[in-house]
């Protein structure tokens, strides 16, 4: 993408509204724009970085064995007064009256509905186990709706959902979530740690938290600095493998790691006190073990082995895709703006021209974005004619991991310089070293 045909529309002012530093960083870089409280409309840059997100996720859910599909953002209440949550969600459900005066809903979560799909055609255990799940918007009416992205009213989530014929069966499936959440959080560059949490709204005993380190963040946390040190890393992983999925999911909640709701007092003391730590952490998960919660309200029942009709055993599970965004940037950015990880970024190397209308630096640069293009990555490459400080501290901003400077007086010595976001750092190396460098960074040599 050329600059110059790119809508990037970046503040210069740091906008008084934003408290925390990934809202103002996500408005200073032309990524979103408030159109109410809560709701906003995500602009070109912004947009790339959801998709990404979103890719991954679905990529993570494919390889566990996941449906994906799409239910409905409008639904009817009638399923919602079924299962009793009508009433019981209270204000935070956006309700609104169609034109025959019939009662609707802004989906704020999808158990009623799934549930409903399910028990219209599944009614052999032979159909079992099956999990599907989608990502959709959703509609919280927040009381305070704050921190840009990170508590919206719409918000962008994967929820997924998983009928299973026993409890052993759900089990594993709440366990091969939580690893396959592990696996999503770190390709976007994250540590997301599983903690005990409390259950809320949707229900059940068995619930963890996925939760980013971050000074900003809503949660407070207790946890042991060991837990810290646990990375998943690219260890293969056989979705099917009770024991294997058990194993990663002890391995992952065995030491002491709560939020506020369920911190216990006695048993942190029994962590060494110099691994004892007090946080703040940003939620950006949560999976749910409920049972038979929705499918005895809902009458979702299947044919056993035996020929008796059993109730299935569900759980839920959530990501919050948009407020991931912010997640990444409170965990990955500096003074000077956001440091994108490789995984997400929205452009995968920025090209600046010091000295635009230069015939070589423009020809240069013309022969490094088909090279970069050509490789099936996306470079950005600033062609405005702007002074060079200003191009910088554009692709400071908008935090594209590698940089490549091209200017006439390198060029004369046949060098370009490939700078890492990062660390700060650059090389001077002839175009196609960084080209060859680039290639090996994003595993395309
Ligand atoms: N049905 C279950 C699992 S699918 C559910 O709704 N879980 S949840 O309430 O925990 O939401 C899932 C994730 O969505 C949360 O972990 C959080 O990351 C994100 N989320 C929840 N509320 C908001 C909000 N107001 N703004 C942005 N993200 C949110």
């Amino acid at each position: 993408m050329r600059m110059t045909r790119y809508f990037l529309p970046v503040l210069k002012e740091t906008p008084a509204e934003a408290q925390i530093v990934s809202h103002r960083l996500m408005l200073r870089a032309g990524m979103i724009k408030q159109s109410a409280a809560g709701i906003y409309s995500w602009l070109p840059l912004g947009y790339k970085v959801l998709k990404n997100i979103e890719t991954i996720v679905h990529e993570e859910q494919a390889r566990a064995g996941h449906h994906a599909m799409l239910m409905p953002t409008i639904q009817s209440a009638d399923l919602w007064r079924e299962s009793g949550r009508y009433d019981d969600y209270g204000e935070e459900m956006l309700r609104i009256k169609d034109r025959h005066d019939r009662d609707m809903l802004f989906t704020p979560t999808a158990e009623e509905l799934i549930t409903d799909i399910f028990r219209a055609h599944v009614s052999s255990y032979k159909d079992m186990p099956l999990t599907m799940y989608q990502i959709q918007w959703k509609f919280r009416d927040e009381r305070r709706p704050r921190f840009g992205v990170m508590r919206g009213r719409e918000f962008y989530m994967k929820d997924g959902y998983n009928f299973d014929l026993t409890k052993e069966d759900a089990l594993h499936a709440y366990n091969r979530h939580l690893v396959s959440y592990l696996r999503t959080y770190e390709r976007m560059g994250l540590q997301a740690i599983p903690m005990r949490a409390d259950s809320g709204p949707i229900g059940g005993d068995d619930t963890h938290e996925f939760l980013v380190l971050a000074e900003t963040g809503e949660s407070e946390v207790f946890y042991d600095s060991a837990v810290t040190e646990l990375t998943f890393g690219d260890r293969e992983i056989d979705y099917d493998d009770h024991a294997q999925c058990a194993g990663v999911m002890e391995e992952f909640t065995t030491k002491y790691a709560r939020t506020d709701e369920t911190h216990d007092e006695a048993l942190f003391n029994e962590v060494p006190e110099e691994r004892r730590r007090v946080a703040r952490g940003i939620e950006v998960g949560q999976i749910f073990y409920f049972g038979t919660k929705y499918s005895d309200a809902l009458g979702a029942t299947v044919q056993g082995p035996d020929g008796k009709p059993v109730a299935v055993h569900m759980g839920s599970h959530g990501i919050g895709v948009s407020r991931l965004l912010g997640a990444i940037i409170e965990a990955s950015h500096d003074d000077k703006g956001i440091i994108w990880p490789e995984g997400v970024t929205p452009f995968h190397v920025g090209i600046v021209n010091l000295k635009q209308g230069d015939d070589e630096a423009d020809a240069a640069c013309d022969s490094l974005y088909a090279q970069i293009e050509a490789m099936g990555l996306e470079p950005l490459y600033d062609d405005r004619n702007e002074r060079a400080g200003g191009k910088f501290a554009t692709m400071d901003l908008i935090g594209l991991p590698w940089r490549i400077t091209v200017g006439p007086r390198g060029l004369k010595n046949g060098v370009v310089e490939l700078t890492s976001r990062k660390t700060g750092e650059s090389e001077e190396l002839v175009p196609a070293v960084a080209i060859a460098k680039i290639a090996e960074i994003y595993g395309k040599s």
